[in-house]
């Protein structure tokens, strides 16, 4: 794959027709085949280090924590009591440092199929992967799928923090894995995923949420903003066994010196609350669902 060029990185995909985000490079640090994807590693001029897969941008030093942080406190603080939290895929390690934010957790359990994201990201993202040692981690490197089927009835939350649906994570968008992570879920248990952008993929996040609301009592399609996804807006679906979870209200909310506390940097309750709120030509899609 040619990434670079004329020392630009550009992030050209047919999932984005005709548009793609260039960042300038300073220098490749890790550029290697793994046995599931091409792992590009390199220190940009404006935007620090930059982890991309199969040449789609995975994360940004400069802006990683608007994606980690409202993937991972949506779901966490529309729950009473999270206490063990499984994370699929998420190998960059941001979602593991944001879930043990919370003081309710006794075990995270993450399952990343590819462990050269892990070890570069401990090279290379160290504020990133910056909670690998913490001792309230089991770490499994296996198939999210594989895994699920494997266990029922355990988790409080799941997050998946997947790439994109080309290429080994398409099946995680279909309604066969939602339908494992709910038999994974404790009773009033609530799943958070990487949902897709609502400018490029309204009709994938439409199928999502339209099977969802089949499974589960509530779903939702909440976003954040971030500069280097395409469109600079990504979103997650939010579902939850308790019919009684309203997504739009946290179930806890936090003072500007609990999060500061927490070292958040862009969730806050009120930005919780406004996640929530579609733009009307998303509203109007997902009317009657
Ligand atoms: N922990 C960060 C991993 C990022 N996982 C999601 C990456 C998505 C990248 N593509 C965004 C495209 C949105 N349409």
């Amino acid at each position: 794959m040619d990434l670079i060029r004329n020392g630009w990185f550009s992030e050209i995909n047919n999932l984005w027709p005709g548009q793609a985000m260039s960042i300038e490079v300073e220098e490749v640090l890790h550029h290697e085949r793994s046995d599931y994807q091409d792992v590009l590693v390199f220190k940009s001029k404006t935007y620090g280090n930059v982890l991309v897969l199969d040449g789609v941008i995975q994360l940004t030093e400069r802006d990683e924590f608007s994606y980690q942080e409202m993937i991972t406190h949506l779901p966490m603080f529309s729950h009473p009591n999270p206490q063990k939290v499984l994370i699929i895929g998420g190998g960059d390690g941001g979602v593991v440092r944001e879930v043990l934010k919370h003081a309710t957790v006794e075990q995270v359990v993450q399952c990343e199929i590819d462990k050269m994201v892990i070890d570069v990201s401990k090279k290379y993202l160290p504020s990133t992967a910056s909670c690998y040692s913490n001792p309230k981690l089991y770490q499994h490197v296996g198939d999210g799928f594989a895994f699920m089927r494997e266990h029922k009835n355990e988790f409080d939350v799941i997050i998946t923090d997947s790439s994109d649906p080309d290429g080994p994570a398409e099946s995680l968008f279909e309604q066969p894995y939602y339908e494992l992570m709910k038999a994974a879920l404790r009773p009033n248990g609530i799943i958070s995923t990487q949902g897709e952008c609502m400018w490029l993929h309204l009709l994938l996040i439409k199928k999502m949420l339209q099977f969802n609301r089949g499974l589960f009592p509530t779903a939702e399609y909440g976003f954040t903003t971030i500069p280097t996804y395409p469109s600079g807006q990504i979103g997650f679906m939010l579902c939850s066994c308790n019919p009684e979870t309203k997504f739009s209200e946290p179930a806890r909310t936090i003072t500007d010196a609990e999060a500061d506390a927490m070292d958040l940097k862009y969730y806050s309750s009120a930005v919780h609350r406004a996640a929530f709120v579609l733009p009307r030509f998303v509203q109007k899609e997902l009317s009657g669902l």
